[in-house]
């Protein structure tokens, strides 16, 4: 009971499982599980996937050769595991060269490298049969706001955008591309900070159906938001093309927990969320273990985020099942307003209907609605008492 399997379709990044532990504080404490290793344990435990940045595979500075031997060894290891790699990213902010951006820098020099980098990392993408290319803006954004024009930085990320657009259609590679939204850190603020924004500017795109986001737990909590309202809005708008599961402390450093291991009850309802609306996209484990843990830990660690979102599952279809819970729903949501004409669209008609409203404003604000109940049903849910 609750073993992954493909058919769940979890993904790692191999910056996840491949993360040593080091911090801005300490050194590495384990070694990462290296690409070829990372595939092998991954398919082990049941994923489906394997997810990376470009230079998590290949470093920035290998030759063509180099690169083509460690992209045929990563093929062999997808092949001998059936292993699939559905996502691919570019990073645009480990090197020194993105200090200050990439698409938004204010250097031409830098944005056009940052172009050159993403399309070959399309490339390789491609090649590995991804459908879905990130963009995590870790960079873009500033410290000094009088030194990088942030309307400029805005018209910027658009051109980015709708140069990789054209790329993609000039290659016919048929990415989707998912944008993520982070509100700080590596940046004190960073651009487009939260899937909403990134919602915004996607609509300004000249290709905006090829555009969608790639919400993370983390980063609408350190916020301070409510992920899973901020999923809805995605899936409501067809944007959902992929998501980051972790989890996280509101307002603190990013710390790319464990999935559900925080906040449980949020995730209890992302994943209803998901399940409910019939999400087929990849759960992305963007994690790490903890520092404290050797190669065994990150074991754990990945088996914990497949196994809590199995269990969380089974506790959405228990609530789904369950009839005191069903019946408070039924009663919130069962509301009749006698008023015929009108039906909330705008018409002459229904207009006339709506200014002959005579509403019961005192008996209507004093009817009780049970969410006490409902919430405390839920929490025992999850408690494992009910
Ligand atoms: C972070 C981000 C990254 C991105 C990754 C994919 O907080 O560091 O979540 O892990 O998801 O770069 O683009
Ligand atoms: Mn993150
Ligand atoms: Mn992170
Ligand atoms: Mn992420």
């Amino acid at each position: 009971k609750f073993i992954p399997v493909k058919e769940d379709r979890f993904t790692f990044g191999l910056w996840t499982v491949g993360n040593p532990g080091r911090d801005p504080f300490g050194l590495p404490v384990r070694d990462g599980f290296s690409p070829v290793e990372a595939v092998h344990m991954l398919a082990e435990l049941g994923a489906y996937g394997v997810n990376f940045h470009d230079n998590d595979l290949v470093p920035i500075d290998a030759t063509p050769v180099e690169k083509q031997r460690i992209v045929s060894g990563f093929r062999c290891a997808l092949e001998q595991t059936g292993l699939k790699v559905p996502m691919v990213t570019v990073s645009l902010f480990t090197d020194p060269i993105f200090k200050d951006g990439a698409f938004t820098s204010n250097d031409p020099r830098v944005r056009a490298y940052a172009l050159q980098k993403t399309i070959e990392s399309m490339d390789l993408g491609a090649e590995l049969g991804a459908e879905v290319f990130v963009l995590w803006g870790g960079r873009e954004g500033s410290e000094v706001d009088a030194g990088k024009n942030a309307v400029e930085a805005m018209k910027r990320y658009r051109e980015a955008l709708n140069y990789l657009c054209e790329y993609n259609l000039s290659q016919k590679y048929g990415y989707k591309f998912a944008l993520e939204a982070k509100p700080n850190e590596p940046r004190a603020d960073i651009y487009l900070p939260t899937t909403g924004a990134m919602l915004g500017m996607i609509a300004t795109l000249d290709y905006p159906d090829m555009v969608g986001v790639n919400p993370e737990v983390a980063h609408e909590r350190m916020a301070g938001l409510n992920f899973y309202h901020a999923v809805a809005q995605a899936l409501e708008a067809g944007k959902l093309f992929h998501i980051d599961l972790n989890d996280q402390k509101m307002s603190r450093f990013d710390q790319d927990l464990r999935f559900g291991s925080d906040g449980i009850k949020e995730a209890f309802f992302l994943v209803k969320l998901l399940e409910d609306y019939q999400y087929t996209g990849m759960k992305h484990f963007d994690a790490h273990a903890l520092r404290t843990e050797d190669r065994q830990g990150v074991i754990e660690f990945a088996k914990g985020c497949m196994r809590t979102y199995l269990i969380l599952k089974e506790k959405v279809a228990q609530f789904n099942a369950d009839q005191e819970i069903q019946a408070l729903i039924a009663e919130m949501n069962g509301k009749k307003l006698e008023l015929p004409d009108f039906d909330f669209k705008f018409s002459p008609e229904s207009l006339k209907a709506l200014q002959s409203y005579q509403v019961d404003r005192t008996a209507i604000g004093a009817e009780g609605i049970p969410y006490e109940r409902l919430d405390q049903l839920t929490c025992e849910i999850l408690f494992g008492v009910r």
